[in-house]
């Protein structure tokens, strides 16, 4: 059995959880409580160093770290069904959508980067809301203009299938949704994510499930 250390409302973790849900494969689920702090103490970094969630724990007990690799290992051990497409640019550009949401938008609005603008920078609340709303804005700006150019976009990302953007893509929604980001600028975005949820992979991963 595999066993996921989450945390519901981790976007990075939520990514797991779906792909887990379209591959059918079961975890058990571990949360850790990342407001209590509970991904900093020793028990955890002994699995995880870089204390975050989500990590995979294996059977022989290797811990796979960072969400993005974590789906590529599932990928790989259980092909169907893909959540890549087959040809190498199509490849290339579903992961180049992952890596502007995990990579470029989600790291600069994670909770140690806001408590470090709290507590460190004196940031007040307002202030730090709009430096989320900023980077969600700026991310998705560019995504948005990304999906209307390509030809491939279907009622997911790429094509009439849920792939490993859409996995990117929900959580990150889900995020702005919570800032009160204005989405009436991403039309495809918000249609994306709308077909999303009418799948139930995608609902029985929402945060809102796991407690
Ligand atoms: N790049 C990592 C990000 C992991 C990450 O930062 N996870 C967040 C939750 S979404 C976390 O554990 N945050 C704890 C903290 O910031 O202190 C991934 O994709 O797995």
């Amino acid at each position: 059995m595999l066993t996921l250390y989450g945390y519901p409302l981790s976007s990075a973790a939520y990514r797991v959880r779906i792909a887990l849900a379209l591959k059918g494969v079961k975890v058990t689920t571990v949360n850790k409580q990342l407001r209590r702090g509970e991904h900093r103490q020793k028990d955890f970094l002994k699995i995880n160093p870089q204390g975050c969630v989500p990590v995979l724990l294996l059977p022989d007990g290797t811990a796979l770290t960072q969400s993005l690799a974590i789906i590529e290992w599932l990928e790989e051990s259980h092909p169907r069904p893909a959540l890549l497409p087959g040809d190498l640019i199509a490849r290339a550009r579903v992961r180049s959508l992952c890596q502007l949401i995990a990579c470029d938008i989600h790291p600069l609005n994670n909770l140690r980067v806001l408590q470090y603008l709290e507590s460190t920078l004196n940031l007040a609340q307002a202030a730090r809301e709009a430096w989320y709303r900023h980077w969600i804005a700026t991310g998705f700006a560019a995504l948005e203009e990304l999906l209307g150019r390509d030809d491939a976009r279907g009622r997911f990302c790429f094509g009439d299938q849920p792939g490993m953007a859409d996995v990117c893509l929900v959580p990150q929604i889900y995020n702005a949704r919570r800032y009160s980001v204005d989405l009436t600028p991403y039309p495809r975005i918000v249609a994306i994510d709308a077909a999303c949820g009418e799948l139930p992979a995608f609902a029985s991963a929402a945060p809102e499930k796991q407690l």
